[in-house]
């Protein structure tokens, strides 16, 4: 038995050099006119080629991604400072991909101290980037910022086109090395910089570029700076040629999120430009429940918000209880709307340009820079409490509806209490459908989650019983994504498993996500917070039956996941068993399992003259428990996909689930799925 496993990823503590300083020193120096010694060496690419993982992320999916961030940043960062309004992204049939931008073209004089064309320090000396905006803030994006260099380093080759200074300047590299000096090949009269580079493939692990990663990347681009154009032009599939400009910039992107929403009003824009900083949100209610806010910081996402969305969120709650107070719309004695009352049914964006922002993590998932706060809080609430006083009809229809969500969170909260002491739990507190393992330690007991009895009874006698436990679960579970928390828990099967795992659900941040710091956004003396500790199975197995009810299931049952207790599928505690589709029989007891009908006429064709015989499994319920066990469940004998995201694409996915998904499960389990990882991949073959 081959067990494949994935590539280790180099642990996130290993940081680089800062290059902050470097990145100043330049900022400040060209504000008008850049001379080629302003760019700071300082240390080599064999650095970059050596770990790769410690440069931009992994050697895998992640870092080839990163590199192509790291090319796309320096032409954003020159759009940010006003010299360039169209780039363009090509992918050619050779396997190499270009950025091209028509800004000031990337500096190709002489450095003295070098004696080397600036453009070739720039190319081939870690942390030479020469980031830095012109006239407005000294704005600079980036997730690493460890420059084109490492993307050269990592390269079987690159290119350098630039124009500039009356001429066309071209460079090539080879694993970061120059093939031969920067030489001019003809006169131009424009401006800019195309770099184009094939991923090295004897270091990458994989240099197939998803191009759907690819597109949202420069479709979030072009949202978060408007009038930006940007082309995506794909050789190899030309159906995903695509332009993106949005005049509208985030009003836009808000407007797009809410798409198949029902809006209470048209998008309300705040923007403040400081010395220090940009400031842009824009807000739209609609009418359903599901709350939707992004922020950004130099272009880039912060999944987990910080400073910026806690101000606004002060904001928010401050002004709509002083409006609501204020025009009567609730009483004296009544209690305030907290920060999720409010940002119930709310899409928002929030981004901010600032000139030395600080995260508090290398991987930028969380905004900490203090002064922050106070910015986008008194943006919001100037702004806000003029358009409530302006639209008093909107305003009411905003207040009605965190009045209403006030009262079924206070109904949830009844009801998830009510969950712990219903009669379906046994004195233990758990479901009486639970089939519980003996072991009491969570890092060894896997729960299986089944699909109706029959799957439940075949799981029972086929699992391990000292660390596997089995909750079948009858009937479709609500589809969560739609439903109100309150009803979700009024559901018999979701009590079931909520009481199962012992984590509680998050009613009061579930979906709001203000951060702690929000003042008003109290959970203080409430109960059935979430607390991952208590969770009773490391891992969550979900086994449902390779059709189309089973597909159903699996995808509500990772929806109400992902939207109640996603620090389960954060932490990686959330799995996908895969029972196999087709059993071959050869010989006396050879036998195959394949989970697909092209795994399935591979080993048929392996087994070339022997006699064989295939059988379809129609369920899990018709297994045999011995097959079930060395197949689906025995750590042994089983495959298991691990739901996990990175947080990267969390925008992408929080887009997915607000604007494709709603009722329409099809795209929303095509897209979890796409984005599930094989973990533990062991061959069928006894
Ligand atoms: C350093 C200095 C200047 C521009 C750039 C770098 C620059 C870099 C890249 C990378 C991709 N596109 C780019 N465009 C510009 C300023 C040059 C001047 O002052 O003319």
């Amino acid at each position: 038995m081959a067990v494949k496993k994935q590539p280790e990823q180099k642990p996130k503590e290993e940081k680089r050099a800062s290059n902050h300083d470097v990145v100043e020193s330049i900022s400040k120096k060209i504000e008008t006119s850049y001379g080629a010694e302003d760019i700071q060496v300082l240390e080599g690419l064999e650095a970059v080629r050596k770990r790769p993982g410690m440069y931009v992320g992994d050697n895998g999916k992640k870092g080839l991604h990163q590199m192509f961030r790291e090319v796309l940043d320096n032409s954003v960062d020159e759009a940010l400072a006003g010299h360039c309004d169209k780039i363009v992204v090509e992918m050619y049939k050779d396997g190499s991909i270009s950025v091209e931008d028509n800004g000031r073209g990337i500096p190709v004089g002489i450095m003295k101290k070098e004696k080397l064309s600036a453009l070739e320090i720039i190319m081939t000396k870690l942390h030479a980037g020469g980031k830095f905006g012109g006239g407005g803030y000294k704005v600079s994006g980036g997730l690493h910022g460890v420059g084109v260099s490492c993307t050269n380093a990592l390269s079987e080759w690159l290119t350098a086109t630039v124009q500039r200074d009356s001429g066309i300047f071209t460079q090539t590299y080879k694993k970061g090395k120059p093939v031969e000096p920067v030489k001019q090949t003809a006169k131009s009269s424009k401006t800019g910089t195309k770099i184009q580079w094939k991923p090295d493939a004897t270091i990458l692990t994989t240099v197939d570029m998803d191009r759907n990663l690819v597109k949202y990347r420069l479709k979030e681009i072009a949202y978060l700076n408007a009038g930006l154009t940007i082309e995506f032009i794909d050789e190899i599939e030309p159906e995903h040629n695509e332009t993106f400009m949005f005049k509208q910039g985030i009003v836009q992107l808000v407007e797009d999120m809410n798409e198949s929403e029902d809006p209470l009003h048209k998008p309300i824009y705040f923007h403040r430009v400081r010395e220090d900083m940009e400031i842009e949100i824009a807000m739209q209610y609609h009418r359903g429940y599901h709350t939707n806010i992004l922020a950004y910081s130099n272009n880039i996402h912060q999944p987990d918000g910080g400073t910026h969305v806690s101000g606004f969120g002060q904001a928010l709650t401050r002004v709509i209880n002083q409006y609501a107070r204020k025009m009567n719309l609730i009483k004296e004695k009544d209690k305030n709307f907290t920060a999720d009352d409010v940002a119930e049914g709310l899409t928002a964006v929030i981004a901010l340009k600032l000139e030395n922002p600080s995260y508090n993590s290398q991987d930028k998932v969380k905004l900490v820079t203090p002064e922050v706060q106070g910015a986008t809080n008194s943006l919001v609430g100037d702004g806000l409490l003029e358009f409530l006083e302006e639209n008093p009809g909107v305003a009411k229809g905003i207040v009605d509806k965190s009045a209403i969500a006030q009262r079924a969170r206070e109904e949830a909260r009844k009801a998830a209490e009510a969950v712990k002491r219903s009669s379906a739990m046994d004195s233990f507190g758990l479901p009486g459908k639970l089939t519980d393992c003996v072991s009491k330690n969570p890092r060894e007991c896997e729960l299986f989650l089944v699909e109706g009895d029959s799957a439940g009874g075949s799981a029972k006698q086929a699992r391990d019983r000292m660390t596997q436990a089995v909750l079948p679960l009858r009937g479709k579970i609500l589809n969560v994504e739609r439903a109100r928390l309150d009803k979700a828990l009024d559901n018999e099967e979701i009590k079931a498993l909520i009481a199962a795992l012992g984590v509680g659900i998050d009613v009061e941040t579930g979906r709001a996500g203000f951060g702690d710091d929000t003042e008003t956004g109290g959970k203080n003396g409430k109960t059935s917070h979430f607390d991952l500790e208590k969770l009773r199975y490391h891992k969550i197995i979900i086994m449902t039956d390779a059709d189309v009810d089973g597909e159903h299931i699996r995808t509500l049952l990772l929806t109400f996941f992902y939207r109640y207790m996603k620090p389960l599928i954060m932490h990686g505690h959330v799995y996908l068993a895969q029972p196999p589709l087709f059993v071959v029989k050869a010989g006396s007891n050879e036998r195959y399992y394949a989970a697909t009908e092209a795994e399935r006429d591979q080993i048929v064709e392996n087994l070339k003259r022997k006699k064989f015989q295939v059988t379809r499994f129609k369920g899990l319920g018709e297994m045999m428990a011995e097959q079930l066990e060395e197949t689906t469940m025995s750590p042994a004998g089983r495959r298991l996909v691990q739901i996990n995201f990175d947080p990267q694409i969390e925008a992408e996915i929080e887009m997915m689930f607000s604007r494709l998904m709603g009722d329409k499960v099809e795209p929303r389990r095509l897209f979890i799925e796409k984005h599930a990882k094989e973990v533990t991949n062991v061959d069928w073959h006894y």
